[in-house]
């Protein structure tokens, strides 16, 4: 059960340039245990949104089933939401992405969901570039149903009844760009001014984007020995470097030295500006990405941050040739042919 919002709020709630306060990216109350990761992610989602000054009936929210995938009812309520069957959110956003592109599309995902039962269907949607933000709120348990071990649970890392995963971990951002997404991300739930300008670049991204997200589960995994809980991520986060995302109407504040940022421009004048931590790290680089990722892995390290991005992405509709315009917009003119249009394709095919 969900429960609304009243909806007075103060006059003077800062605006954004379509005129909407970030209470206009809300949803109703959310029903997650107090202190989960998840919220903290769907309110990193409604603060890019905002900032983004996106209309909000241009976006449609999909998602699978677990806690993770509960979360869209709690944010961007005046959007257009799906939520799917365990695994299959994949499959069901690359059809919505297809039949119209004029939307944003935002794949909300568990481990469950995508690492394990949904593996299939989240390789495919990844390897075929479709133009979207998949976020996994990565937290290595299946929450929902009271804390089994997933495939993202780290080998040797402890359950809350004290049984020890033997079974090797899925890294699903080394798999996303091994399988060709074109913007990778990793963060953390309760690094707020680290994710919002990450879901910002992978919206403003026009291909796939995928941002696993580590999520602590208060409830069934945020024990000493497991390795999703909010004590071991701080402790083992390590940075890659650090996101501004520069629209045109920004002014750029700080003077940064040569060397120290690397710009990625997108096709609408927005930038992202990638400050570098790590000296070397070079995101357009993924070869040596996947490197340093499974370097660092080895140490026991969480790699977070821009991890990967390709400046000029190709998307589904564009390997495909698809119509510009949005099925529901085509004129009976382009989709009943008539008979000799028809002729003629099965001519051409003989
Ligand atoms: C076909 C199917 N199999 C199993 C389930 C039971 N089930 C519901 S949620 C879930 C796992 C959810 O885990 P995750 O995606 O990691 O989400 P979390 O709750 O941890 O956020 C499972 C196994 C289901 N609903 N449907
Ligand atoms: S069970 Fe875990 S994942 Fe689910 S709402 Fe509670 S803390 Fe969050
Ligand atoms: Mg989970």
């Amino acid at each position: 059960m969900s429960y609304f919002k009243p909806k007075l709020h103060h006059p003077k709630l800062p605006t954004n340039r379509l005129g909407f306060t970030r209470r206009d990216y809300e949803g109703p109350v959310s029903t997650l245990c107090a202190g989960c990761g998840h919220d903290s992610i769907s309110a990193a989602i409604i603060q890019a949104c905002f900032e983004l000054d996106i209309p909000p009936h241009k976006v449609a929210k999909l998602s699978g089933i677990g806690c993770s995938s509960k979360t869209p009812t709690y944010f961007l309520g005046n959007s257009h939401g799906f939520n799917s069957v365990h695994g299959r959110m994949p499959s069901v956003l690359t059809g919505a992405a297809l039949a119209n592109r004029d939307l944003i599309y935002l794949g909300v995902s568990g481990d469950g969901d995508s690492a394990s039962i949904g593996i299939g269907q989240f390789v495919h949607c990844v390897r075929r570039g479709v133009n979207m933000t998949y976020i996994v709120e990565n937290n290595g348990v299946y929450g929902l149903t009271k804390g089994q071990f997933s495939a993202t649970s780290d080998k040797g890392s402890k359950s809350k009844r004290g049984i020890i995963n033997t079974d090797t971990p899925i890294d699903l951002v080394a798999l996303a760009m091994q399988l060709g997404a074109t913007y990778v991300a990793r963060s953390f739930s309760g690094d707020k001014a680290q994710l919002v300008p990450l879901i910002k670049g992978a919206i403003l991204h026009r291909g796939a984007a995928f941002i696993d997200c580590l999520s602590p589960c208060i409830a069934f995994n945020n024990h000493a020995g497991s390795t999703k809980s909010f004590d071991h991520v701080r402790a083992h986060n390590e940075a890659v470097g650090f996101l501004d995302v520069i629209q045109e109407q920004d002014e750029i504040e700080v003077e940064y030295q040569a060397g120290e940022t690397i710009d990625v421009e997108h096709h609408d004048g927005s930038v992202l500006r990638f400050h570098k931590v790590a000296e070397t790290y070079d995101p357009r680089d993924r070869v040596a990405a996947m490197n340093y990722l499974e370097t660092r892995r080895a140490k026991g390290e969480i790699v977070t941050g821009l991890l990967y991005v390709d400046p000029n992405p190709v998307d589904l509709h564009t390997h495909l040739n698809s119509v510009g315009t949005p099925l529901n917009a085509l004129g009976d003119k382009v989709l009943v042919p008539g008979a000799a249009a028809l002729a003629r394709i099965n001519a051409s095919l003989r």
